[in-house]
């Protein structure tokens, strides 16, 4: 019996029809036979229907093959293509996220409870991401804030952070001192509640492959790459603001902002432009990646250049 079905498609598709065609759904990914194998599954039943974040991108999309031979993920190496060749270790189901801290019902979720609980027939988000190079992906995901109620945030719940698995077993480079692992990252709680804010299970109509950060990732759109936590573990609610792994080892490299900020140079290289992943091509970075008609406000009263 499948764990999860897709309800009926919504009348106005607007996802492009590549991603509509084969058919799937997240379900016979959940199988154990499935994520054990390490490919991204099949999907199989109805239609995989969409309904994007209004304001998403009209770029064109990356292709699949970019997407996911070109990866940040350094607990399988350092080199671009380490997750790819290297992340098949990694076992994927069964898996938990435990959430813990300032909520009022601490505890811990399954994957498949998590799936189950979100519509995400409806829910693929045509973001970009960039990081000095930039990507177009059609995500499928939920906003984090809808799994973050399910715990129940306490009245001084100021904060969120993230952390990856640590398993040197199965994440090799995790013997080396390139991160003081388990790989950590945060947001404040209104970064953490905006809703383009999500934990991504999906991308191009399949379960995420291991290299994106499989079983569940975040995708923060508006910030630097190195935000987006893949394989998270535990989700702590704290009332103080957290240290992420990058921020820890080069302060002045990495702020815990970590907004897209063209304008702000990282202290070895300048932030102005990235390398389009989809063409090659070498374009403006914009502020805010982009995103700043959503979020722009959350940061009203900051200085941007102290807070980095
Ligand atoms: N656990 C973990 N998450 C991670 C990383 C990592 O090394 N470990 N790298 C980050 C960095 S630096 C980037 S740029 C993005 C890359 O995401 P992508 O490979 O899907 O493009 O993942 C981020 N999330
Ligand atoms: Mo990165």
């Amino acid at each position: 019996m499948p764990r999860y079905r897709f309800p009926e498609p919504p009348g106005r598709l607007i996802t492009p029809r590549e991603y509509l065609m084969p058919r799937r759904t997240l379900l016979a990914g959940l199988g154990a036979a499935g994520l054990a194998m390490g490919a991204p599954q099949l999907l199989r039943a109805k239609t995989l229907s969409a309904q994007p974040w209004p304001d998403s991108t009209d770029e064109t999309l990356t292709s699949r093959e970019v997407a996911t031979g070109y990866n940040n993920f350094f607990e399988f190496g350092t080199s671009k293509s380490d997750p790819a060749a290297q992340a098949h270790r990694l076992q994927t189901d069964p898996w938990t996220i435990a959430v813990s801290g300032r909520v009022h019902a601490p505890g811990e979720i399954g994957m498949e409870d998590i799936l189950s609980g979100f519509d995400l027939e409806e829910r693929i988000y045509r973001l970009r991401c960039v990081e000095g190079w930039s990507k177009v992906i059609p995500w499928i995901g939920f906003p984090l804030k809808d799994l973050l109620a399910r715990f129940d945030p306490t009245s001084d719940a100021r904060y969120v952070e993230f952390e990856t698995l640590h398993d040197p077993e199965q994440m090799p480079n995790q013997t080396g001192d390139d991160i003081d692992w388990p790989y950590r990252e945060g947001l404040r709680m209104d970064e953490a509640m905006h809703p383009l804010t999500l934990l991504a299970v999906g991308m191009y109509g399949e379960m995420l492959p291991n290299q994106c950060g499989a079983p569940i990732r975040l995708v923060v759109p508006w910030k630097y790459g190195f935000k987006s936590i893949k394989s998270i573990v535990h989700i702590r609610v704290a009332s103080e603001r957290p240290v992420s792994s990058w921020e820890a080892r080069a302060p002045r490299e990495y702020g815990f902002y970590a907004n897209v900020n063209p304008e702000v140079r990282h202290p070895r290289w300048h932030q102005a432009t990235e390398r389009r992943l989809h063409d090659g091509g070498r374009i403006a970075t914009a502020k805010f990646n982009g995103y700043g008609e959503q979020v722009a406000h959350l940061y009203d009263d900051m200085d941007l250049f102290e807070h980095f």
